[in-house]
């Protein structure tokens, strides 16, 4: 087979771990792996992407479905060149490569650990990520500005952008990180949908209140009809994490803590038609303005809860003035509610360290990547009320949580069977449940009318103490007494585990 024309560099030159100057980078790192499929057409008018992202994870699982690269896709009856990639977040390797572990190695729950040293170190002992402000490189040095199209010679409808879901309103860029810039705040970096609304003309969908919204709202008080915005495609793998996670505050460029966590600075390249600086080694980037007090509706579309969204009468729109692009470049697809969308490790590990302030005996802390909701943690336990007291925090701190389940030290917060053994046989419902008939909750979930407004349920599975009505003796796990009375049974199985299977076809 014959190498695909927009393979940039030869593999060797490629670094084997992260940080990677681009996405194209991290990609082609994780091909290296293994874990990147490539599929040379698909049909787009069959939702045939989208229905291999759900089949990937459901015959996979989330840790094992490989990210994806169709090479040309069928929509509207025609070829169109992609490639289009999309699960570009698969499994701990992908966040072990992308925050640059030495030499990532070992299973899955392996890496998670490795890659939660390597950021844990990195935080600094007041709880703030290390930043390393950005730098401008020539425009005639970006990779991103191989292609230029401005006026007439625009249309956004000739890249890889695909409607995911039979439902939305049409194609979406669903993975393009917004520029913004204000005379006092600065920049601002984060990922908002925008929907596709014609060759010159896309949605732009900041919720009330992010910075984006923010840095709208100050544009014009300031008096400005529009206000200059890029959308960037293909940000490198930390810049466009960080820009979807609420580690910065309004006015911390996020790029500072990008440059901070890549150690070394992000490469920018000032826009063609604005003074809006974007990253020069990205893969598209589409320049425009957004009216600032005129709007159009936008939706439905596919939200990341998974469910189906309300089309909203009015939301942002960007007049589009520019595009830049490298040679057929790589457009990468969020899909939404689907797969895993962005990496989580900064958010996790600032979230502990913030946690473990308030809950001392606080073990361990994980949401998930199976669903928007629910969060687990597990804590030393020692004093009547122990889960509660930490319940109550995640409850009260944690936008994202409305299931919350705590259990003892022991149990693994990534073994779905530990977690329902404890549900199982820990947890007393009464008195072991907290119901908290109405707080804040993250404003997209299907099952609160309300946006803003949730109920909230702990659920605590760690035993319970006498004093808490618990048994007056906890009769010992099984499992533990085989580990401590004949520790050699499970290193005999593992090491004559192939042999138990040799020639076995079930
Ligand atoms: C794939 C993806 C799509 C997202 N789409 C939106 C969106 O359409 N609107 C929105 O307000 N936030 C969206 N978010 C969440 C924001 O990116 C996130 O809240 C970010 O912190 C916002 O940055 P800001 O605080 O600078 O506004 C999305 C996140 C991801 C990972
Ligand atoms: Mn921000």
């Amino acid at each position: 087979m014959s190498t695909p024309e927009h393979v940039a560099a030869p593999a060797a030159v490629l670094p084997l771990t992260g940080p990677f100057d681009s996405m194209r980078d991290f990609l082609l790192a994780l091909e290296r792996r293994g874990r990147l499929l490539r599929v040379a057409s698909m049909d787009q008018d069959l939702f045939e992407p989208t229905g291999f992202a759900y089949r990937a994870i459901e015959q996979l699982g989330y840790h094992a479905a490989p990210a994806f690269l169709v090479e040309r896709i069928r929509r509207g009856g025609e070829w169109i060149d992609g490639p289009l990639v999309g699960n570009v977040f698969p499994g701990w390797l992908a966040e072990a490569l992308a925050y640059g572990v030495p030499s990532p190695s070992g299973s899955d729950r392996a890496l998670y650990n490795a890659t939660r040293e390597h950021l844990a170190r990195k935080l600094g002992a007041d709880g703030r990520w290390p930043k390393i402000p950005p730098v401008v490189i020539d425009q005639a040095s970006a990779p991103v500005r191989e292609v230029i199209h401005r006026g007439d010679d625009i249309d956004l409808t000739r890249y890889a952008f695909i409607q995911t879901n039979p439902g939305d309103a049409g194609a979406y860029i669903t993975a393009g990180t917004v520029f913004m810039e204000d005379p006092e705040l600065g920049r601002n970096v984060a990922t908002y949908r925008c929907q596709v609304k014609g060759p010159r003309r896309i949605g732009l969908n900041c919720e009330v209140g992010q910075h984006g919204w923010n840095f709208i709202q100050r544009a014009k008080k300031r008096g400005l009809a529009a206000m200059p915005a890029a959308v960037v495609i293909g940000a490198d793998p930390i810049t466009f994490s960080i820009g979807t996670s609420k580690i910065t505050g309004l006015g911390e460029d996020e790029l500072e803590v990008s440059g901070g966590l890549r150690g070394r600075p992000v490469e920018l390249v000032r826009c063609e038609t604005s003074d809006i600086h974007v990253p020069a080694h990205a893969e598209l980037v589409i320049e425009g303005e957004i009216p600032t007090d005129q709007g159009e509706e936008e939706g439905p579309y596919g939200e990341v809860y998974g469910y189906m969204g309300l089309k909203k009468p009015w939301n942002f729109y960007m007049d589009i003035k520019a595009i830049t692009h490298r040679p057929r470049p790589w457009i990468i697809n969020a899909f939404a509610g689907v797969t895993k969308v962005t990496m989580s490790m900064p958010q996790a590990v600032s979230n502990f360290v913030q946690y473990k302030r308030t809950i001392p005996n606080l073990v361990d802390l994980y949401r998930p990547v199976e669903t928007i909701g629910v969060v687990l943690l597990s804590i030393d336990k020692r004093m009547p009320g122990d889960g509660m007291v930490a319940g109550q925090h995640i409850a009260a701190g944690d936008l994202f949580s409305k299931t919350i389940i705590v259990v003892d030290k022991d149990i693994d917060l990534h073994d779905k069977n530990q977690i329902f053994h404890a549900l199982g046989t820990r947890w007393q419902p009464s008195p072991g449940s907290l119901l908290i008939p109405q707080t804040r909750g993250f404003p997209l979930d299907p099952s609160a009318p309300t946006r803003w407004v949730t109920s909230k349920m702990i659920i605590d599975a760690t035993r319970q103490l006498p004093a808490e009505g618990g048994p007056e003796k906890w009769p010992q796990v099984s499992r533990v007494i085989i580990q401590e009375k004949s520790p050699g049974t499970f290193e005999l199985v593992d090491r004559r585990w192939n042999e138990y299977f040799q020639g076995w076809e079930g």
